[in-house]
């Protein structure tokens, strides 16, 4: 662990990571100067808290010349490296370490690290899961909500950490190493934060960074991008295939159209369970159990309780959740769905006519790219900032209907979906442009879909 007694720490922005990195540095001895550009309810309480405990906190502005002065300034993953405070620390040659960085050095126990496009959130929550069913004390924790410098604050330490590592988080980092990772996908997404999918690959393989020979990876050995991000970084391979057997000399995990089975590096076969007893919808879940399972192996969860545990998982919430039938209409909360790889994923597990709600903000990707995969499509209703861009570019592939907000899209799937139909929110966008979080956006709208049957 690094002490912090005598260092000052900048914490920019006062969300879930800036508070609980403040909370954790003070608690470590540290001088804190905290600050958020916005002046709300929320920051004033975060601030009073800081405060309380001993930190300076600024709202409304960041002052350039305090954090530069800063040991160590540590951003909220939402600002990105262009946003005027960080510009003005990377010109000064300032050190900037994500709160996950900051968090992991002075973290008292291992980590399991999982990133990747789609299929992170599930698969940590699912590793998690399998572990504490083995008897571990290993939370889920990072990008999925609770922020590692919670984890780090926790007395006693648990036993792991299950860190869900968004490519925001990895961008600052420089020594964290995790022992066991997982990477679940890769496409595009955050272009508009990275300013290209290269640098939003290269931030996701910081990861491996600091990897030595006794760590293990899990990869998709399907998905040629994502088993190649590791590149030649130190550790032992694992590999999860769904459509072919796993290839010769490679350990991992496969589904052979039953069973899901595992292979170990010495040739062992173990069976872990029929598909039929995994009780999660679509094939990338099927994956992301695989993914969990190997992880929760390799970290030390007895075979027997990781099956148990697999008869247990279930879908976290905004990821392909039912919400309700109403007159013969299947309504679908895929609100997590906030890129164009997720949305196709949601659409390859629909096996009934749907009409599709996109929409939100944009990140900069081009909605042209899922024309290809509309073929269960009946229509399209696109909503909020990024609805004229849509309809421009699927316009001749599916009718589109623009309107201005999500709620106004539920009121229009009303009035267009027939008996027989899924309405599917899958939006292909970042929420913001409306709500807080995609967690808002995805309450809304059941909230607004269930208002029908009141
Ligand atoms: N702010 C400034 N100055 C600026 C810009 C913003 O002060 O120039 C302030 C804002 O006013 C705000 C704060 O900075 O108060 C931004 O905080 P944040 O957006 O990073 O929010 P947190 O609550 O700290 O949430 C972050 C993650 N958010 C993002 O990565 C955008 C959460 O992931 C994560 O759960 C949480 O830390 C705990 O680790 C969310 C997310 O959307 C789920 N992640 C992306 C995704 O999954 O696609 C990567």
């Amino acid at each position: 662990m690094e002490p912090l007694a005598g260092r000052t720490i900048g914490i920019v922005g006062l969300a879930r990571s800036g508070r609980a990195a403040a909370r954790l540095a003070l608690a470590r001895g540290a001088r804190v100067y905290a600050s958020d550009l916005a002046d709300t309810e929320a920051t004033r309480a975060v601030a009073a808290e800081l405060e309380a405990l001993g930190a300076t906190v600024e709202l409304g502005r960041h002052d350039d010349a305090r954090l530069a002065a800063c040991d160590w300034v540590v951003p909220s993953p939402g600002i990105p490296p262009h946003a005027p405070v960080l510009r003005a620390l990377q010109a000064l040659g300032r050190p900037i370490l994500s709160e996950l960085e900051f968090a992991f050095r002075q973290l008292a126990c291992p980590v399991i690290a999982i990133t990747g496009t789609n299929g992170k959130t599930t698969t940590t929550s699912w590793t998690a899961h399998l572990l504490q069913g083995a008897g571990l004390r290993a939370p889920a924790c990072g990008n999925i909500g609770l922020p590692l410098s919670e984890v780090a604050l926790a007395d006693p330490a648990p036993d792991l950490a299950v860190v869900e590592a968004s490519s925001f988080q990895l961008h600052w980092t420089e020594r964290f190493a995790p022992r066991w990772g997982a990477v679940t996908s890769l496409a595009p997404d955050h272009l508009d934060w990275h300013g290209s999918f290269e640098a939003y690959v290269a931030a996701k393989a910081r990861m491996f960074a600091n990897a030595d020979p006794a760590c293990a990876w899990v990869l998709p050995g399907e998905d040629p991008r994502a088993r190649a991000l590791p590149g030649n970084a130190p550790g032992h391979r694992f590999y999860v295939y769904l459509e072919r057997p796993l290839p010769a000399g490679e350990a991992g995990a496969a589904w052979d159209g039953e069973e899901l089975r595992l292979r170990w590096a010495d040739g062992r076969w173990e069976t872990l369970l029929p598909r039929a007893e995994l009780p999660v919808l679509g094939r990338h879940n099927v994956a992301n159990a695989l993914m969990a399972a190997l992880l929760a192996c390799l970290a030390g969860a007895p075979l027997e309780a990781v099956r148990q545990g697999l008869r247990t998982l279930a879908p976290p919430p905004h990821r392909l959740q039912p919400v309700a039938t109403i007159d013969g209409v299947l309504w679908i909360d895929d609100s997590k769905a906030t890129n164009i790889a997720a949305t196709r994923v949601a659409l390859a597990a629909m096996d009934r006519p749907v009409v599709l709600l996109l929409g939100g903000r944009p990140k900069g990707e081009d909605f042209g790219a899922l024309r290809d995969a509309l073929g269960s499509v009946r229509e399209v209703i696109a909503f909020g900032e990024a609805g004229p861009q849509i309809a421009t570019a699927l316009d001749g592939a599916v009718p589109v209907t623009v309107v201005p907000a999500l709620r106004a899209a539920v009121e229009e799937a009303r009035r267009r979906a027939r008996p027989g139909d899924a309405v599917l929110l899958a939006p292909a966008c970042a929420s913001f442009d409306e709500f807080s979080s995609y967690e808002e956006r995805g309450e809304k709208f059941a909230a607004w879909v269930r208002e029908a049957v009141r």
